[in-house]
């Protein structure tokens, strides 16, 4: 067989033209670890924000706590923003191996490979349409939910794999001391910087912190748009709520949506089904005993922002209407197509006593882009779920 220094391979390629000693299989697992930790919190992150969105009857979601949905999508976007430079430092780890020559020794290496090859598209796929997501820019013609809701499956799915794979090398490379030099025993620290210091390179530990640094910036310059004592670091955040007088930023216009004639429409009723259903004009509605609840907007962006929303009770208004208790309603809106036109209420959000057909926010009359004149607003639930402009409340 061919030897290291006949390879066949492009010459750049080689395995020996990356020397560099920071690559050793202690820091590709650290680094492995902490990525497999983040794709699990992201993957499980996700799959709550899936099934809020794609209830199933047998794991009905609470609504409680109302701020749930919050921090498990604030931890998801966070979280997967700071992969981004987990996930490139690790396939520099790696990438001298992408070129070895060849290709596949064995059966099972070809497989480790092609598996291993299906784990860095799939993730790179996530971390990256999640962030065109996040930036409003559709530049596919797929729809990003349910490809990035597929492809999590792939991405789980291979690192199961992987582990079943490379376990015993993991599991070796974490338990090894650090390197030590035949003679006399040295900390890996010195060993690494030498070794930097002959090659000009970063020591495994300058590494680590670097990428460490790297994840924390991300956060940093993000979290804000969660955190409020944070929103002067929002810098990467796309929506700003400071040029809002209510604090909260607006995904989509009235005019976007096309609503506004309809909206302000002096005509305009709430239709509500059931079997003693009927049609409420705002006049009806602000004869209602009228709510005030404390809760936030959740967007599936990450950011979120609390407000004071005023309005009348769901419950009250499908109790009136003599609907039955156990039974789930969709909020139709005003605007005719548009993904978020509608959306399903399960019982547990349709009678949870914070639930409003919202008509005010911070004391004053709900300006259109928030909804006017009639919006849903439900506690523990992704923003794409509060439907604005509401025209009917439907009984499914
Ligand atoms: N009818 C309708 N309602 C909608 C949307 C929409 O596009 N159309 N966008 C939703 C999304 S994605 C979010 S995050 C919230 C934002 O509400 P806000 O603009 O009042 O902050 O409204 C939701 N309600
Ligand atoms: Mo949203």
């Amino acid at each position: 067989m061919t030897g290291v220094h006949d390879r066949p391979s492009l010459p750049m390629f080689a395995v020996d033209a990356f020397p560099s000693r920071v690559r050793s299989e202690r820091l590709v697992a650290r680094l492995g670890s902490a990525l497999g930790i983040a794709i699990t919190v992201c993957f499980l992150t996700g799959l709550v924000s899936h099934l809020h969105q794609h209830p199933v009857t047998w794991l009905p979601l609470p609504a409680d706590p109302v701020w749930g949905y919050r921090v498990t999508q604030g931890v998801h976007v966070a979280l997967g923003l700071a992969t981004i430079p987990l996930f490139a430092v690790k396939m520099w780890s790696v990438y001298p191996h992408l070129f070895a020559w060849p290709p596949s020794k064995s059966l099972v290496h070809g497989l480790e490979r092609l598996s291993i090859g299906l784990l860095a598209a799939a993730t790179g796929f996530e971390l990256i349409t999640g962030v065109f997501n996040l930036a409003h820019l559709y530049l596919w013609s797929f729809l990003f939910p349910v490809a990035h809701y597929a492809m999590a499956w792939v991405v789980v799915g291979s690192v199961i794999i992987h582990l079943a794979i490379k376990w015993p090398v993991i599991v070796t490379a974490l338990r090894r001391e650090p390197v030590a030099s035949a003679d006399a025993p040295v900390d890996e620290t010195t060993v690494d910087a030498e070794v930097a210091a002959v090659e000009g390179a970063i020591t495994r530990r300058g590494l680590l912190l670097a990428v460490a640094g790297g994840a924390a910036a991300v956060t940093v310059v993000t979290v804000g748009q969660t955190l409020r004592p944070f929103g002067w670091s929002g810098l990467l955040a796309p929506r700003s709520p400071a040029d809002l007088p209510s604090g909260i930023p607006i995904n989509r216009t009235a005019s976007d949506a096309g609503v506004v004639s309809r909206a302000e429409a002096s005509d305009y009723s709430l239709t509500v089904g059931g079997p003693r259903g009927r049609a409420f004009t705002l006049a009806d509605l602000r004869a209602l005993e009228q709510m005030e609840v404390e809760l936030p907007i959740a967007c599936v962006e990450g950011w979120s922002a609390t407000g004071i929303w005023g309005g009348v009770r769901l419950r009250d208004l499908l109790d009136l209407c003599g609907v039955d208790e156990g039974a789930t309603v969709r909020t139709v809106s005003l605007e005719s197509d548009g993904l978020y036109a509608s959306a399903e209420v399960q019982p547990a959000f349709a009678r949870h006593s914070d639930t409003l057909l919202a008509l005010r926010l911070g004391g004053e009359t709900l300006t259109i882009d928030h909804g006017y004149p009639v919006r849903l607003i439900a506690p523990n639930r992704p923003g794409v779920l509060q439907t604005k402009w509401v025209s009917r409340v439907e009984v499914l």
